[in-house]
């Protein structure tokens, strides 16, 4: 038996189904999940020693590649200091600073631990701003796993959201509206019909929770102005795409400001970090200014925020981001044209270090584009490839991640394998 086999199978005595976090349980891919134990750059070795090209970083936070020697000596040269104080320090003040500048539309933020926590604290920030109960969501954005963020839509916009958890109680699923992406009609809609009583629209700019998809820049400017003809908050989850799209994110893409944003990933340099920040009326609502409550021990751990604060500064190199693109866009191409040489049905797409693979004819733009994916053909080609050395993420629903350390002899051996992996599914 593999060590990966024999840790899957220990794993799972103390930890439900083996897992922190259900993705990584290979359950939709099937199989035995890797366990890690190192990486460095733009690979990472599993228990039994096989080394993979890591396409998630993550999901997200690697941008630089793993174990990047800056940001490395920034959290060595703090360790000694102390891991968690509980109480505020300098880098605090300096991460805070540099999201507000590469961010504009952030005049203040707060630092806390995860994405989940993030997207949650912000709703509530809305919700006691606006006092307004109502949020709206999108099908296929996933923004953590708060109770009000667990639901799908009802059988029709008037009707209550339903939980897509147990677990979540259904009284509090009514307070939540979910639409379908990039559908204008539906969002004027629901605006129409219960306007005056949304608290806070909140999306995935570019999602990377069913796969990459991006909004259309019609329907974003639909919501941005939606919002403010209502007074709804507006929240970019930017959790992902934020500063892995564009330097000023998904905002800066779109050339537009949303109200709140939710930040995480790739702010902590892939400590737990995260963020959410926006308008300064709004955060003045937060306590100990306002009366909307939120707090956490470990938001703004020192070490977290050396990470962050060193991945922050990197990033922002001259030519970082076209760099990435070019990478990613390499990337892209190669694996569309070694589709079409096999003549296997496949699309791709990607926006800055973010890309998606999808086994359909063309590039999806909302949940039920992405459902129409070949499941067994992607299951399949993520097996070849893994066997081949390559971790693409283990489900059709999920984004890829490229890093700066991914050049181009990575790269061109990523779609080398992936010749071989689509001519055998043509087979
Ligand atoms: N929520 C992540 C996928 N979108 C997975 C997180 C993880 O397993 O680390």
């Amino acid at each position: 038996m593999s060590r990966n086999q024999a840790l899957f199978e220990r794993a799972q005595l103390t930890i439900p189904g083996g897992v922190n976090s259900p993705v990584r349980a290979f359950r939709s891919v099937g199989g035995t999940p890797r366990f890690i134990e190192r990486a460095q750059g733009p690979y990472f070795w599993d228990a039994d020693d096989q080394r993979y090209i890591d396409y998630i970083g993550s999901w997200g936070p690697m941008i630089l590649g793993h174990v990047h020697p800056e940001v490395l000596e920034a959290v060595q040269r703090v360790l000694g200091n102390g891991f968690s104080f509980g109480a505020p320090t300098e880098a605090e003040v300096e991460i805070a600073e540099t999201i507000c500048r590469l961010m504009p539309s952030i005049e203040q933020v707060r630092m806390v631990s995860s994405g989940t926590e993030a997207t949650m604290s912000a709703l509530r920030l809305a919700r006691g701003f606006t006092a307004r109960s109502r949020i709206v969501k999108f099908e296929g954005c996933y923004h953590g796993h708060a109770d009000s963020l667990l639901v799908k839509a009802g059988s029709g916009l008037l009707t209550f959201g339903n939980p897509t958890s147990a677990g979540v109680p259904a009284d509090i699923a009514k307070h939540t509206t979910v639409l379908e992406y990039n559908n204008i009609a539906a969002l004027e809609e629901a605006f129409k019909a219960f306007g005056n009583e949304i608290a806070s629209v909140i999306v995935e700019p570019v999602a990377g929770n069913m796969n990459l998809v991006r909004a259309t820049p019609e329907f974003l400017a639909a919501l941005r102005s939606l919002c403010s003809e209502y007074g709804a908050v507006l929240i970019f989850d930017e959790v992902m795409c934020g500063f892995r799209v564009a330097l000023g994110g998904a905002q800066q893409v779109y050339g537009i400001t949303p109200d709140l944003t939710c930040l995480g990933k790739v702010i902590g340099g892939g400590m737990p970090a995260a963020a959410f920040g926006g308008r300064r009326d709004i955060m003045a609502h937060l306590a100990p200014l306002g009366g909307v409550y939120q707090a956490g021990t470990l938001s703004g751990n020192p070490i977290a925020m050396a990470a962050g604060l060193k991945t922050l500064e990197l990033i922002q190199a001259p030519g970082f981001y076209e760099r990435l693109t070019t990478q990613t866009t390499r990337l892209v191409h190669g694996l569309v044209a070694a589709a079409r040489e096999a003549k296997v049905p496949f699309a791709a797409d990607s926006l800055g270090g973010m890309f998606g693979l999808y086994f359909t004819g063309k590039v999806p733009e909302s949940f039920a584009d992405v459902t129409k994916s070949d499941i067994a053909r992607f299951n399949a080609f993520f097996h070849k490839m893994l066997d081949a050395g390559v971790y693409f993420a283990p489900s059709a629903y999920e984004a890829g991640f490229v890093s700066s350390t991914h050049d181009d002899a990575v790269i061109d051996a990523t779609v080398a394998a992936a010749q071989r992996a689509f001519a055998a599914l043509a087979a």
